[in-house]
């Protein structure tokens, strides 16, 4: 499969192979034609990204122990991404010159050569001085190879996974019908005290399993024949009693009432809701060790008829203690050495046949031991050596030095490190860039391949594979190695653990707004930046953004509740200025207008509008020729398209769908593959 086979290891070296790209297509070649000075500086730009670009692998696995290796790839990856936006500016501006040359006259054929010619002197009078600049900054990075004794080396064959039929059924959990038992029988017993509801807690370490047993118990029949009103919801560590509040009614099926942002109508309604029902709650990761909250939220369910119950799975022995009585609680041991096994077998085994396997037993065994009876840790393991199919290759993994990395700051578990530095370099991009949704938070497919294409992590579509297969197929490389999960509603996942991974390895360039953790010094190499949309967000909420230089993706991660308001100074003054945005997601945003300074934002691949108030688009829009995807649906007051929309050449997505559109401006049947929605 092409994915496997993408070897290098670098996350930073599959961008690089995207710069490439940029300079080798033909209009990028024509612009230069008879530009003998300028040719050479091109051609000098090549040899220092190569120059960098063959000590990338070494860098990467030296940077750990080495803090100045480290600061190096760091500098080193931010220059990458300004050269990758010099050149794509260059393609741009090629593709403007065809557009025109088409679109002023439309009957004939106007060769672009023809305008690459008159390719303005003005233009590349601006840019071969930056790309000059360009030239002597990677020099610097050059000069220090040697002195920090980097090295070529040359990258490891990894064996090819033939492509396997079907993913290993994740439902199946080993050695837990113990602890399900048990908790089932409390859950069934009535309060002997006359109490209304009951809270028992499931206490155990992170990945050891807490959530997949709730899930086992929640859907297990007796329990669901005995509650007739059930509601799960995820806490995790940012507490939000409106979110919760909202959460809880949702899963109860209740209509939201019409004051939805008022907390305390929220929670009226969901306290009358429970009163004289037999529920079952779960309240998953819980993390807030404060009682004062607790109190609060435990009021809303004081009326419950006798019997309810409420299962809280934390992490923390404190909370436990804080919100149930000693004998409900539940400590979640380590599966046994047997179970491991048994789970292992299953995520690894899969596609070795009987010789394989009798090789690569005795590895495996010792593997195991190393993951300490964690559940997770073997999951993750085992999804990697499912790729890896001799003895040597097992063997490196078995004496990998990250099971004894103790400087490990992150407290990231070795198996989910091992994992990820094993993954090819274009997934390893794919994977950190997971980091922008926050833990619990469930994606669409379309979702996370449309920000992996915006962002170039994606090979470049084939002859027979386009976009959207090449993007499930690295959603499928991730489940296959347990990075990711599915649930049952197709949804995307990742576990708490491997979104703290996620975060660690893409820790400078992907800020959540609502981490509290921004290193100073660190804003100016965002590139991902995702926040939660609230009623009124002003311009103050964006405004440390002015000092990123590289900010390429704006993702408002919100549920589809609208009637959330951006502040007008911060669409018209400041989000013009993310001059490298390829990825803008406006979703859900009461905006009627957008400023036509949108048009500057040139490098922009895919643009959500969907469900916002706007009435006409600007027409300039269709000046952002880069353009790929164009998300319009429910836009209810959206009546027309912009007529010149036959200019954005690059579109090959568009989604109006629940929107009044009256008629279709000309000439879109010229845009190739264009496909609707
Ligand atoms: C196309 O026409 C517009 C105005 O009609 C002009 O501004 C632009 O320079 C022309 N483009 C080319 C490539 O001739
Ligand atoms: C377009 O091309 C045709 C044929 O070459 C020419 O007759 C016509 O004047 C051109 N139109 C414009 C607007 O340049
Ligand atoms: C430029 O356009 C003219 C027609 O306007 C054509 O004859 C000529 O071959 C073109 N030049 C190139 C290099 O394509
Ligand atoms: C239990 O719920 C009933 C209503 O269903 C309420 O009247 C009673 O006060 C509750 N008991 C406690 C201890 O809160
Ligand atoms: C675009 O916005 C809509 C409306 O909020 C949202 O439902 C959808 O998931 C978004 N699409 C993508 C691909 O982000
Ligand atoms: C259009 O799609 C077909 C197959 O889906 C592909 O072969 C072709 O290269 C695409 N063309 C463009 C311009 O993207
Ligand atoms: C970003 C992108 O897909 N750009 C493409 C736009 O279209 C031109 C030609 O049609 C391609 O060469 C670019 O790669």
């Amino acid at each position: 499969m092409a994915v496997a086979l993408a070897l290098g290891s670098s996350a930073l070296g599959a961008f690089l192979q995207v710069v490439f790209d940029r300079m080798a297509t033909k209009e990028f070649g024509n612009l230069f034609r008879g530009r003998k000075k300028d040719e050479e500086l091109v051609l000098k730009l090549k040899t220092n990204l190569r120059a960098v670009g063959a000590v990338l692998d070494d860098a990467e696995n030296k940077q750990t122990s080495n803090r100045y290796v480290k600061g190096w790839l760091e500098d080193l990856h931010d220059t990458i991404y300004e050269a990758d936006d010099l050149l794509d500016e260059i393609n741009t501006e090629a593709l403007r010159l065809k557009v025109e040359a088409k679109c002023n006259n439309s009957t004939t054929q106007v060769s672009a050569l023809n305008y690459s010619s008159s390719f303005s002197n003005d233009f590349l009078g601006k840019m071969m001085p930056q790309i000059e600049k360009m030239v002597a900054r990677l020099d610097w990075f050059i000069q220090q190879i040697n002195p920090m004794g980097l090295q070529v080396v040359a990258p490891k064959m990894q064996s090819c996974r033939t492509p396997s039929t079907s993913l290993v059924d994740e439902a199946t959990v080993y050695g837990r019908d113990a602890d399900k038992e048990k908790i089932i029988k409390m859950l069934l017993s009535e309060s002997a005290n006359g109490v209304n509801f009951t809270v028992i807690s499931v206490v155990g370490l992170g990945g050891i399993g807490k959530t997949t047993l709730a899930q086992l118990i929640y859907k297990d029949k007796r329990v669901q024949n005995h509650f007739p009103t059930k509601a799960w919801v995820c806490i995790s560590e940012d507490y939000d009693a409106a979110r919760i509040t909202k959460e809880l009614l949702e899963g109860l099926d209740i209509p939201l009432p019409d004051t939805s942002e008022n907390l305390n109508s929220l929670q009226v309604k969901l306290q009358l809701e429970l009163t004289g029902k037999k529920f079952l709650l779960v309240l998953d990761d819980y993390w807030n060790r404060a009682f004062n909250d607790w109190d609060k939220l435990r009021v809303l369910f004081k009326g419950g008829l006798q019997g309810s119950k409420i299962i809280v799975t934390t992490r923390d022995e404190k909370i436990a203690l804080m919100i149930c009585k000693k004998e409900s609680i539940y400590s979640l041991d380590l599966i046994a050495e047997e179970d491991c096994w048994s789970l292992f077998e299953k995520h690894a085994f899969e596609n070795k046949d009987g010789d394989q396997r009798l090789e690569l037993e005795d590895i495996g065994k010792k593997i195991v031991k190393k993951c300490a009876r964690l559940p997770l840790a073997v999951k993750t393991v085992a999804g990697l050596l499912r790729s890896k199919t001799t003895a040597e290759e097992w063997e490196d993994i078995l004496v990998s030095e990250v099971w004894t990395q103790t400087d490990n700051e992150d407290d990231i578990l070795p198996a989910l490190r091992l994992s990820y530095s094993h993954l090819p370099s274009r997934l390893k991009r794919c994977f950190a860039c997971c980091a922008v949704f926050h833990k619990d938070f469930e994606f669409r497919k379309e979702e996370i391949i449309h920000l992996w294409q915006a962002n170039d992590l994606l090979e470049p579509p084939g002859e027979n594979r386009g976009i959207e297969q090449i993007g499930e197929e690295y959603l499928r490389e991730l489940r296959l190695r347990s990075l990711l999960e599915q649930s049952t509603d197709g949804l995307f996942l990742m576990h708490d653990l491997v979104n703290d991974l996620a975060r660690a390895v893409s820790r400078r360039y992907c800020y959540r707004l609502e981490d509290t953790d921004l290193e100073h010094g660190k804003i100016g190499s965002i590139s991902y930046f995702s926040y939660h949309p609230c009623p009124r967000d002003t311009f103050n909420k964006f405004e440390f953004l002015r000092e990123t230089k590289n900010l390429r993706t704006f993702l408002p991660l919100s549920k589809g509740d609208d009637g959330n308001r951006l502040s007008q100074k911060f669409l018209h003054e400041m989000l013009p200025k993310f001059r490298s945005l390829r990825f803008l997601s406006l979703l859900s945003y009461a905006i009627f207008k957008l400023p036509d300074s949108i048009s500057d934002l040139k490098h922009l691949r895919f643009l959500n509008l969907s469900s916002t108030l706007l009435e006409t688009l600007p027409e300039c829009i269709c000046t952002l020729y880069n353009l790929q995807t164009l998300l319009l649906s429910d836009c209810k007051k959206l009546e027309e398209l912009p007529v010149s929309s036959a200019k954005l050449i690059n579109l090959s997505y568009l989604d109006i769908s629940g929107s009044p559109l009256k008629k279709m401006p000309l000439y879109m049947g010229r845009l190739r593959n264009l496909s609707f929605d």
